[in-house]
């Protein structure tokens, strides 16, 4: 059976402008969370690409709507996790901190982390695509950050087959594309063969 590449991320973080660049295929995109509302899958060379809604708040839609998405991406990873390749977990990089921040002082693990965990959880191997970098005045403080509050040690730099700053919009995707060739090609990271052509 063919593997899969799962974009998986709460809602707006710029999943389906990662989907289309990563696959050329046509998806809706949109301003407001939630507009993404079922899996859309691509095939390119022997992978499946699928673009998942948005984990979590969804505008314009009822808390039973967004519970029942939420059900859903958490028993398609369930159910699939013997064929998921790899689980790209989209964050909006300009705004984790500030988001994370409000959970933790409610008191509440941040969605993100929840996910981030019960993905590796399953076994998966998960990168972080850290995505509208062009937002960001001070890249490696943010990533360091962003590391730190995953679990990872900073400096960032070390966990380079862990996390890919990139901005989809801007068509940068670059270090994410490396850890994806690497995956497919059952590569280990760093090597010499997996210089990104
Ligand atoms: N500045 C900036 N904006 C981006 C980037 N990537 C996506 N966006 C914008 O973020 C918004 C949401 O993009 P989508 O790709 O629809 O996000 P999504 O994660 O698929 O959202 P849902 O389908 O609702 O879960 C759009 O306005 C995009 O243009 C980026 O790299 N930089
Ligand atoms: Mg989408």
């Amino acid at each position: 059976m063919a593997k899969e590449i799962v974009l998986i991320g709460r809602s707006n973080v710029g999943k389906s402008t990662l989907f289309h660049l990563l696959t050329g295929k046509k998806v809706r995109i949109g301003k407001k969370p939630g507009v993404t509302t079922y899996p859309f899958r691509a095939q390119v060379g022997n992978i499946y690409y699928v673009d998942m809604p948005g984990y979590g708040f969804m505008k314009y839609r009822s808390k039973e709507e967004q519970e029942k998405t939420k059900d859903y991406i958490v028993k398609y990873f369930e159910d699939k996790a013997a064929d998921i390749l790899l689980a790209i977990q989209v964050i909006d990089a300009s705004s984790f901190l500030d988001i994370a921040n409000r959970w933790k002082e409610r008191g509440e693990v941040p969605l993100e982390i929840e996910l981030y965990e019960f993905l590796q959880d399953l076994g998966l191997d998960v990168v972080i695509a850290a995505n509208k970098m062009d937002r960001i005045a001070n890249p490696d403080d943010a990533l360091d950050m962003i590391v730190e509050e995953l679990g990872m040690l900073p400096p960032w730099g070390q966990w380079a087959d862990k996390i890919a700053p990139i901005s989809a919009k801007k068509g940068k995707s670059a270090p994410l594309l490396g850890i994806i060739r690497n995956k497919i090609s059952g590569r280990a990271p760093g090597s010499s063969e997996s210089t990104v052509q």
